[in-house]
């Protein structure tokens, strides 16, 4: 029985990735917040392309800045969010940002991030071209994945 998903599963993955030519982003939100607060927002980003390629930076119109980070736990145990300049999304591969990890920053936010609301993020890639999608809002509590003091990016 595992021999059959162990041949099945490579198949699956192959079939799906030959029906585009291009990176998706799929699944993402961003954590409500207030105006001139922080946040983050989450996607996967699959690349189809067939080459790899990098995400080099994000921008929105809704916060004054928009950065790259991922989040680490650092030798003193303290949760750390370290700036990342570029991000390799491998061909045929895909890199999932969630809480914990890598992430996308808003910082300054230039209004109320309410559940139910949607912003614009627009990905900007080495390579490929740029993508803009819809981000819908979304609690925390809604998604989990909330520290003792019910943020972690
Ligand atoms: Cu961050």
């Amino acid at each position: 029985m595992n021999k059959i998903w162990v041949s099945f599963l490579p198949g699956i993955i192959l079939l799906s990735a030959c029906g585009n030519s291009e990176i998706i982003a799929r699944d993402s939100w961003i954590r409500a917040a207030p105006e001139d607060g922080n946040s983050a927002a989450y996607l996967i980003l699959q690349n189809n392309t067939g080459a790899d390629d990098e995400l080099v930076g994000a921008s929105s119109d809704s916060a004054q800045a928009v950065e790259l980070h991922e989040s680490k736990i650092g030798d003193d145990g303290v949760m750390q969010m370290i700036p990342r300049s570029t991000i390799l999304i491998r061909a045929g591969e895909e890199v999932e940002f969630e809480p914990g990890g890598l992430h996308v920053m808003f910082v300054g936010l230039k209004q109320n991030l309410d559940a139910g609301d949607e912003i614009t993020m627009t990905l900007h890639f080495k390579n490929g071209k740029d993508i803009s999608i819809n981000v819908p809002v979304k609690d925390t509590a809604e998604k989990g994945g909330a520290g003792m003091d019910g943020y972690m990016p």
